[in-house]
Order: C-alpha cells, then sequence, then structure tokens
C-alpha cells in the first residue's frame, strides 16, 4: 500500500479541502526516507498542494494541509495561504474529524531547510527539525505543537488532537492531485435535449402494470440527515415542470429539516394530471433516534398515512393517528431507495450503518427491490462539479460505487450517482438528464416487483378458470 493513510482518512481530507476529488500521492515519510529535513525539502518542495499526516503512539492521527507549494528557504518565510487547515482523523485510534481553518493565514505556513513541516507562527505544528533517530519503532518529535495560535481549533483542547505526547509512528506528506477521467465505466444515453426528452417520455408514460389496482408506484426516499432526499423530489419536479421547484422544504441542519411522511406526486403542470409515481420523503436517520427498522416495516406495509407527523420520541405503531389498518397493494411501498451523501457514504458511523443495515435486511425480508443513490457528487469529483456529463468517466466516482456497494450488499448496477438542483436557478440539461437516469432506473425495479403480483395473480385465475372447468 502506498502509504498508512486508508480511503476512508483520504475521504475526509478530500471533504476538508472542498474542491473535488483528489489522488494521494505518498512523497516522503520517516518509515521509508528516514526523518531529515534535508530529505523532506528534496522530496516535497515544489509540489504543490500536500498535506501532512502524524501518526502519533496514542494511535491518534492529525496534520495540516496546505495549498501552495513548499520550499527550501535558508532564512525562514511564511506563506500565506488562504486555503491551508490543520486536521484530526483519530483519536485514540477512534475516528475524530476535525478541520482546523487558518485563522490568520499569511503566517499559514513557515518554509525553512533545517526543518521539516511548519504550520502557523505559534508554531501552530511544528512537526521536526535536522535528523531524528528511530527508537525501535518510534520517533520522538523535537518541533512544538501550539495548535490555536494561527489555526481555528473551534473549541478542541491541543491535547485532544495531540495526546500531549510527543512520540511517533510515522509522520507522512501526500501530494494531491486531480483524479484522472478513464474510459465510460457505464453505458447511458446521450446528454443531448433529445435524450432528456426520451428519458422524461418513459417516466410520462410509466404506469404500474394493470390488472393490480395500483395507481401508483410508490418509491420510499430514505437515509441520513441532510443526504438530499427532500432535494431529490425537488429535482425530479423540476426537470417535469421545466423550473426548478421548491415544492418540498430542503436544507441543512443538525436535525431532519422534513418532518413529515410525504407522499410526493409529480405535475407537469397545474392543468395536467400527476405522473404515475410517488417519491415517499421521510424524516433524516440519526444513530439514536427516529424511525429505525421495525417502524420501517409499518411504512413498508402502506400503514403510515400520507402527512404524518414524525415524532422522534414516539415510535410508529398501530396507536398513531391516521394508522391505515388494511392497505391495499397501491398503498405499500414498491421500491426503497436509500439516499446517502457521496462525500459520507464510505465513512457513515458504526451506528448508523448497522441501522441503514437492519432497514435493508427488513426491506429484502418484505421482497422489496432496493436502490442506493449517491447525491452531491459535484462536491465528490471536481470533473463532475465542472461538468455532469463525466460522471461515467469519473474514476472517483467509479470507486466509490465500488465500495458503497461492496459496504451494502447491493449490485452495482443498482447504485446510482445524482446531482440534485441546489444552487441552480434554472433547469441543465445535464443534471436532468442524470436525474431522469435514477428515475428511470427506480420505476424499472418498482415495474418487476409489480411483475410479480401479476404473476401470482395469473396464477389465481388459472386456479378458478380450472375450478369451473374452462
Ligand atoms: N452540492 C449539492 N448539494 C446538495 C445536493 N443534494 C442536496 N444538497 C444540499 O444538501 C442539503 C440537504 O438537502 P435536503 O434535500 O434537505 O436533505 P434531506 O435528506 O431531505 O434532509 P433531512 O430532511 O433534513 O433529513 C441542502 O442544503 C441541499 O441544497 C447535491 O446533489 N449537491
Ligand atoms: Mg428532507
Amino acid at each position: 500500500m502506498d502509504g498508512k493513510l486508508n480511503l476512508k482518512h483520504k475521504t475526509s481530507i478530500i471533504r476538508f479541502i472542498g474542491s473535488g476529488a483528489k489522488d494521494f500521492h505518498l512523497l516522503y515519510s520517516f518509515t521509508r526516507d528516514g526523518a531529515n529535513a534535508t530529505t523532506f525539502h528534496q522530496k516535497c518542495d515544489n509540489k504543490g498542494p500536500t498535506v501532512t499526516v502524524v501518526y502519533n503512539t496514542k494511535d491518534s492521527i492529525f496534520g495540516g494541509y496546505v495549498e501552495k507549494s513548499w520550499t527550501s528557504d535558508s532564512t525562514g518565510a511564511y506563506v500565506k495561504d488562504d486555503r491551508a487547515f490543520l486536521f484530526r482523523l483519530e483519536s485514540n485510534g477512534k475516528i475524530a474529524l476535525n478541520k482546523f481553518p487558518v485563522k490568520a493565514s499569511d503566517k499559514a505556513f513557515y518554509c525553512i531547510d533545517t526543518h521539516g513541516p511548519v504550520f502557523g507562527s505559534g508554531h501552530d505544528l511544528d512537526v521536526f527539525s535536522d535528523t531524528l533517530t528511530a527508537q525501535g519503532n518510534q520517533f520522538s518529535l523535537n518541533g512544538v505543537m501550539k495548535m490555536g495560535t494561527t489555526y481555528d481549533m473551534g473549541g478542541v483542547a491541543l491535547d485532544k488532537v495531540t495526546d500531549n505526547v510527543n512520540t511517533v509512528f510515522d509522520v507522512e506528506v501526500y501530494s494531491l492531485s486531480e483524479s484522472p477521467l478513464v474510459s465510460v465505466w457505464r453505458a447511458s444515453t446521450g446528454w443531448e435535449l433529445e435524450d432528456l426528452m426520451l428519458l422524461k417520455k418513459y417516466a410520462e408514460s410509466y404506469a404500474p402494470p394493470h390488472g393490480l389496482d395500483v395507481e401508483t408506484a410508490n418509491i420510499l426516499v430514505i437515509g441520513p440527515v441532510g443526504a438530499g432526499k427532500s432535494s431529490f423530489f425537488n429535482t425530479v419536479a423540476s426537470v417535469f415542470r421545466g423550473h426548478i421547484s421548491d415544492q418540498a422544504v430542503c436544507g441543512s441542519a443538525e436535525k431532519s429539516i422534513t418532518s413529515k411522511y410525504r407522499m410526493y406526486r409529480v405535475r407537469s403542470s397545474q392543468k395536467q394530471k400527476p405522473l404515475k409515481f410517488c417519491l415517499c420523503d421521510t424524516m433524516g436517520l440519526e444513530e439514536s433516534q427516529g424511525i429505525d427498522a421495525q417502524e420501517l416495516g409499518y411504512v413498508l406495509d402502506g400503514h403510515v398515512p400520507d402527512g404524518y407527523q414524525f415524532n422522534p420520541t414516539t415510535p410508529i405503531s398501530s396507536e398513531i393517528h391516521g394508522f391505515v389498518k388494511f392497505p391495499t397493494l397501491g398503498q405499500k411501498i414498491h421500491c426503497v431507495c436509500f439516499v446517502f451523501d457521496g462525500n459520507t457514504a464510505t465513512i457513515l458511523s458504526e451506528k448508523m450503518l448497522e441501522k441503514v443495515k437492519s432497514m435493508q435486511a427488513k426491506v429484502r425480508q418484505k421482497g422489496l427491490p432496493q436502490a442506493i443513490v449517491l447525491t452531491k457528487i459535484d462536491n465528490v469529483c471536481s470533473y463532475v462539479e465542472e461538468d455532469i456529463t463525466k460522471v461515467y468517466q469519473s474514476e472517483t466516482i467509479k470507486n466509490l460505487v465500488d465500495k458503497v456497494s461492496n459496504i451494502f450488499g447491493v449490485p452495482r448496477s443498482f447504485i446510482l450517482p445524482l446531482k440534485n438542483y441546489e444552487k441552480e436557478i434554472d433547469v441543465d440539461t445535464h443534471v436532468s438528464i442524470l436525474a431522469m437516469h435514477t428515475l428511470k432506473r427506480l420505476l424499472l425495479s418498482t415495474e418487476n416487483h409489480l411483475f410479480n403480483f401479476l404473476d401470482t395473480l395469473d396464477v389465481k385465475q388459472q386456479e378458478v378458470e380450472g375450478r369451473h372447468g374452462k
């Protein structure tokens, strides 16, 4: 492996930087190259954006990012860098994510040939100078760590980052570059206006199979707080309306913005009949609050009425107001769409992962198809941010899809990258096309599920006909 940073760590750093996907290339490490300031400068000077990572002997991982290059200055010079930050990834072996932004950017980092990486004027993090000799598998750093002088620690105490120890297993420096585009890894229709028209037409003419008495395909949208569930409905609605719709309330907050269960239908215009599918929006999942797998069962079975006000402290039961006692097939859910923020889908907390997996088990137990929508891919890959049509050429998105497929045990063809409308003031053909790919996949899954009931109906019909000697 190229360095000690794992994918979760890298994903977190990419998120902290916030300018799309990056490839990490190990420039320098104590254990590989020796703890020597001259070697550090030989390997790391003039390399553009870099991240320095300290692995201390208390199993804490922290470090600093600079966008500008390190250089060797014989007298020492501060470098201004507005995008620099310090960070923490782990504390005593547990994930502990913090970004500590620079607050006095003209002293973001300090280049001097006798020292390794030096951040801030405290110095906030002066990793080492001259040469350190390994003692067994450890090194004792000889620099200062006065974090909080030039960087904003946001209330996190210094000793919670450094553990008050200067012994480390390793220090690594990585250069960061953009991930390349690769050949198309998922075939799709084109990205022209006529492709959009065809995809829209598919959804507009979609109807659940005849004979089942099902008016709409009901797709449940569920996932962590702020994943982009309500935005997905708004995005789909915007495509059909031809302008940005904010019918479902969206936004960012610690708790779920959505508090009601809503079975949204989409209309092209006021005069036209709604399309034959529902996107059922739910309250965001939280680790230890909100809807759990058992309550999900009630939603899937169609017992929960449209407009139901979720109550985080009172679980869904047959006692809730408007409980549908004997739901028909048409009132049940026909497909479940888990929605995750593409930036965090691979680094969910253990508790959240457990919760989602128990929900997946419930969905499987009910025999329902499931898909995973990965939102905010504009923040995951800068190529995609610039041009949505690069989504199926982005190696970063491909890797994300592979990883999510592994984590959740869902086939890759059901992992759907998406960019919702969020900052746009007008609809865009490419954003709309990607949303329509997602919708089509969900409608096809729904249709396949409902076909099972048609098969059962056929068998029953044959039995009846057999009894009547037809
Ligand atoms: N950049 C970007 N932002 C997005 C995307 N999708 C959603 N957002 C933003 O993410 C925030 C949360 O979106 P919501 O749609 O409210 O998320 P939600 O899952 O419904 O959240 P809760 O109802 O609170 O659980 C909003 O500020 C959206 O604008 C996306 O694809 N890209
Ligand atoms: Mg919502």
